[in-house]
């Protein structure tokens, strides 16, 4: 059976599939690109359509028993806290993470997500809105694409991510709790800016850190590796759930065993189709 993934986006607002020529496409394309460089992370509300949404979250509620519960303290630069930096240095500084994930290898075929990931032409969507030229799907059987769901307690600790682009799709908010919060852009190539870093750990960074809302549906763009983020702890009954789409500027990328570990409790893919 084929599934047509443009029939999961609102291709009215989000002209995904239309040629690069196209006017439309053209004028959203360039302004989410505008965004995204001024502050670091591009929102497009509504684009998965309620019922791919629907369909998704049922999919992760099935499955989300066979999911690891990644559970562990690391630096914000996922490592190990490093002891010849001072006291309250960042690299000396351990975040919690607490998350049921469902790596790449768990996410049924025909789960909307999965077949919207595998499309070219959303990844040739992306790469206009990065604006860095051709962008790849990591090639990780269990990273590339990651579907967690964080249950009452659950939390992201602040840490930069190890791809270039981090994609996320809201597909359902906690009661309370559970933003996405970003301090945008808070390193380069030759800073890593530990003084504002520090402060940020601290929750001392005030208006720096820009709480998003999760609304369903909601994509977005975010430079994971440059601007410090976190999920703040869920409160409440009902779990969040969100879609990690893997891109990066080269082609080939995986993550290391050690990350694998850590989020899917194994190294390898399993056997069995799903
Ligand atoms: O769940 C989110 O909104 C982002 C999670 C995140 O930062 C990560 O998994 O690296
Ligand atoms: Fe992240």
């Amino acid at each position: 059976m084929a599934w047509d993934p443009a029939s999961y986006v609102a291709v009215d607002r989000y002209p995904v599939g239309a040629p690069h020529d196209d006017p439309h496409r053209r004028d959203v394309v360039a302004s989410l690109h505008a965004t995204l460089a001024a502050d670091g992370v591009a929102r497009l509300p509504g684009f998965l359509r309620p019922e791919a949404v629907a369909a998704v979250a049922a999919d992760v509620d099935r499955c989300a028993a066979g999911g690891h519960l990644e559970d562990v303290w690391g630096t914000p630069y996922l490592g190990l806290p490093d002891d010849s930096f001072p006291e309250g240095h960042p690299q000396r500084t351990s975040v919690h993470s607490l998350t049921r994930v469902l790596a790449y290898d768990l996410v049924p075929r025909d789960c909307p997500i999965r077949v919207l990931y595998e499309w070219d032409r959303l990844t040739d969507w992306i790469a206009g809105i990065v604006g860095r030229g051709a962008l790849y799907r990591m090639d990780d059987p269990l990273g590339a694409l990651n579907l967690t769901r964080m249950e009452e307690e659950h939390v992201q600790g602040w840490h930069y991510d190890s791809t270039d682009f981090v994609v996320s799709v809201a597909i359902r908010s906690s009661e309370s709790g559970g933003d996405f919060e970003c301090a945008p852009s808070t390193r380069t190539d030759d800073d890593e800016n530990y003084d504002d870093v520090a402060r940020i750990l601290a929750g001392e960074a005030g208006a720096s850190v820009v709480r998003y809302p999760m609304e369903p549906g909601t994509l977005m763009v975010f430079e994971g590796r440059r601007s410090l983020h976190r999920v703040s702890p869920v409160t409440g009954p009902v779990a969040r759930i969100v879609a990690l789409l893997g891109y990066d500027t080269a082609p080939g990328t995986e993550s290391s065993d050690l990350l694998k570990l850590v989020r899917y409790g194994r190294t390898e893919a399993l056997s069995t189709p799903t």
